[in-house]
C-alpha cells in the first residue's frame, strides 16, 4: 500500500474530523458530513464510493458499491457508507432522462428528504429502498420525522460526470437546474468529479462548461473499478484531495453561522415546495385520467352507435330477401 506523508496526515485527519473542526466552528450543532452523489447512470458515481471506500481504509479495491459492468445503473436505492466517524459518501440513484420529475425528485434526494439504507443494513437484509416516483403522501408521513432527523447533517452536493459524455453540451439548461438545484439544498455549488480521465484527455471543453455554470471544484480522475482495481499514487492522491475539498467545503459554509436550525427551515422550505409541485403533477395526473375516461366512453358509444346501424341494415337486407324469397314461392305456387 502507498503511504505517502501527505495521503498518510489526509486519512488522519478524516479520522479526527468532526463538522467544524477545521475552523474553529465544530459546536455549530452538525454531527455529520454527508457527500451527496449525484448524476447521470452510468457515469461512475457506484464506482466513486468504492474508490473511496479502499484509498481511505488503505485497503485492496472491494466492489463493495456495486458498482454495474454496464452503462445500465443499478443503483436502485440510496444508500450511504461510513468513511470516518463524523463522514459519510451517499449514492443516490442516477438521473436517466434529466426530466423535470426527475430533478424534482433529485432535490428531494439532495435534501435528504429521502430515507438512505445504509452499508450494514444491507448486508442483514433490512432495505429501506426508496422508490422513485414522487410520492406526496411518504414525504408528507415522513417530512418531520425525516427532517428532525436529518437536519443535523451538514450536505456536500457531489456530481459525477463521465468525460467522455457530450451531455452536457446538448443539455445545459437541465444541468444548469441540477446545478441550481444543489446550491439551493445545500448552500453550496456542487463539487464536480469527471470520471473516466485517460492520460493526455483533453478535458479544456468540459471544464469550461462547469465553470461557467458557477461550480469552482472541479475534479479529473479515474475510479477504481473491478477492471482496474489496482492502486496506484497518483489516484489515491486525487481521491484523498477530493476528500479534503469537500471537508473544506463544508467547514467554510458551517463557519459562516450555517447552522442545523437553518437547515431545518432550508429543509421545511423545500419541502412544502416539493409537496406543491407533487400536489400539481397529481392534479394534472388526474384531469388526465379524466379526460381519457371521457375519450374512452366516446369511443364506447360511437361504437355502439354504429354497431346498432349495422344491426338495423342486417334486419333490413334479411326482410327484404326473405320477402323477395317469398313473393317468389308464392309466384311459383
Ligand atoms: N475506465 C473507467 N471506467 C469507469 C470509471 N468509473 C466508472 N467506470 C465504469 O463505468 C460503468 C458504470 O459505473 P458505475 O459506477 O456503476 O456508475 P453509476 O451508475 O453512476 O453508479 C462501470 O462499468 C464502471 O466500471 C472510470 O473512472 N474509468
Ligand atoms: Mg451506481
Amino acid at each position: 500500500m502507498f503511504r505517502s506523508t501527505a495521503d498518510a496526515e489526509i486519512r488522519q485527519a478524516l479520522a479526527t474530523y468532526s463538522p467544524g473542526s477545521t475552523r474553529g466552528a465544530q459546536h455549530a450543532g452538525y454531527t455529520r458530513v454527508c457527500l451527496q452523489l449525484f448524476g447521470l447512470s452510468g457515469h461512475g458515481k457506484s464506482s466513486l464510493i468504492n474508490s473511496c471506500l479502499c484509498v481511505v481504509k488503505n485497503d485492496v479495491f472491494s466492489n463493495t458499491a456495486r458498482s454495474a459492468n454496464s452503462n445500465v445503473t443499478i443503483t436502485m436505492a440510496r444508500k450511504e457508507y461510513k468513511l470516518a466517524n463524523c463522514v459519510y459518501i451517499i449514492d443516490n440513484r442516477g438521473l436517466n432522462t434529466l426530466a423535470e420529475e426527475e430533478v424534482l425528485e433529485l432535490s428531494a434526494q439532495l435534501n435528504n428528504l429521502r430515507m438512505a439504507s445504509s452499508e450494514n443494513e444491507e448486508a442483514t437484509g433490512k432495505d429501506s429502498d426508496v422508490e422513485w416516483e414522487p410520492g406526496v403522501e411518504k414525504i408528507l408521513s415522513h417530512l418531520d420525522e425525516l427532517i428532525n432527523k436529518n437536519c443535523t447533517d451538514f450536505l456536500v452536493p457531489v456530481l459525477v460526470y463521465n468525460l467522455k459524455s457530450t451531455i452536457i453540451q446538448k443539455n445545459k439548461q437541465q444541468f444548469e437546474k441540477m446545478i441550481d438545484t444543489a446550491y439551493g439544498a445545500t448552500g453550496l455549488h456542487p463539487i464536480i468529479v469527471l470520471t473516466k480521465h485517460e492520460p493526455y484527455y483533453s478535458i479544456g471543453k468540459v471544464v469550461y462548461q462547469f465553470t461557467d455554470l458557477g461550480c469552482l471544484h472541479i475534479i479529473p480522475l479515474e475510479n477504481y473499478t473491478p477492471q482496474n482495481p489496482r492502486r496506484n499514487p497518483e489516484t489515491d492522491e486525487k481521491i484523498l484531495n477530493f476528500l479534503k475539498v469537500c471537508l473544506q467545503e463544508a467547514d467554510r459554509l458551517i463557519q459562516r453561522k450555517h447552522n442545523p436550525d437553518l437547515r431545518k427551515v432550508m429543509m421545511r422550505k423545500i419541502a412544502a415546495r416539493i409537496v406543491s409541485e407533487e400536489e400539481k403533477m397529481k392534479v394534472q395526473l388526474e384531469s388526465l385520467k379524466k379526460e381519457l375516461q371521457t375519450t374512452k366512453e366516446k369511443v364506447k358509444d360511437e361504437m355502439l352507435k354504429k354497431m346498432f346501424k349495422f344491426f338495423c341494415y342486417f334486419l333490413l337486407t334479411c326482410f327484404i330477401i326473405a320477402s323477395n324469397y317469398l313473393a317468389y314461392k308464392t309466384k311459383q305456387a
